[in-house]
């Protein structure tokens, strides 16, 4: 399914569903022809579902009362400050790479768009959790409006911060840039998400330890490989300590 591309895959089952089969249904021979379609499609479906499977969502009352910041905690420059201090109204994510539109979206044009709260448990590999309320629009929303080109296969987040002197930056591939719980958060806990959380932006990769979750996000972008990214493994902690880049809980 990753191979010929979910867009490619849904636009061929739009096509099946809306024009050949109102017609050939008619006949006995056409109507034998769309059943058997129809069972592609179901199958095709189940196995879309299979890999959309959602994390765990909580209750209200289950959000721990302070969320711990870890690793970088703040951005250590004169504009991040100023941001900060105003409620970041020059802060722009820019969509990039791959795309047929690229975007600079500022906080109002994010919260504009379609909004997704869901409440989840974040697992570092440190060894702690925390469970919070996260707020944005879905990664998806983004890249269908940047119209997202079919040679796309890895998404990057770029972030404000550097650790170790290295900038932080991660990468998910395209099952988990669709999936409906990969949003961009600007809120934690229905208020402006915390500097120690990733002001003003950080994605939620639900199903994915907390590394993968890029904090102080500036850009995202699509590409076909992540070789030529950082050191090639796909993020910060997999090129510096040779953590998985698939980091699944
Ligand atoms: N930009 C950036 N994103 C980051 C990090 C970081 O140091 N810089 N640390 C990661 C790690 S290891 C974890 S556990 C979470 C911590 O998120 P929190 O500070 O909201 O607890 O952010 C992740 N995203
Ligand atoms: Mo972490």
């Amino acid at each position: 399914m990753v191979e010929i591309g979910r867009r490619g895959l849904l636009a061929g089952l739009a096509a099946l569903g809306a024009g050949a089969c109102s017609k050939i249904a008619d006949s006995e021979t056409g109507r034998s022809i769309f059943n058997a379609a129809e069972g592609w499609h179901r199958a095709a479906h189940r196995a879309l579902a299979g890999k959309q499977g959602l994390a765990p969502e909580y209750a209200p009352e289950d959000r721990s009362p302070g969320f711990r910041g870890n690793g970088s905690v703040t951005v250590d420059s004169d504009f991040y400050r100023g941001e900060m201090a105003s409620g970041f109204p020059a802060w722009r994510l820019m969509i990039g790479g791959l795309v047929d539109q690229p975007l600079a979206l500022s906080l109002a044009d994010l919260r504009a768009l379609p909004q997704r709260s869901q409440i989840t448990r974040h697992d570092c590999v440190e060894g702690w959790s925390a469970i919070g309320e996260w707020t944005g629009p879905q990664l998806a929303t983004l890249l269908d409006a940047a119209k997202l080109r079919e040679e796309a296969r890895f998404i990057i987040f770029r972030c404000a911060d550097t650790l170790y002197g290295r900038p932080y930056y991660e990468s998910i591939d395209m099952v988990d840039a669709f999936h409906p719980q990969t949003i961009i958060a600007h809120a934690l806990n229905g208020e402006p998400l915390p500097e120690k959380n990733g002001a003003p932006l950080r994605a939620r990769i639900e199903r994915q330890l907390g590394y993968k979750h890029a904090k102080y996000l500036t850009g995202i972008d699509a590409v076909a490989s992540l070789d030529d990214i950082g050191a090639g493994k796909g993020g910060f902690w997999e090129d510096f300590a040779g953590y998985q880049w698939y980091a699944g809980i």
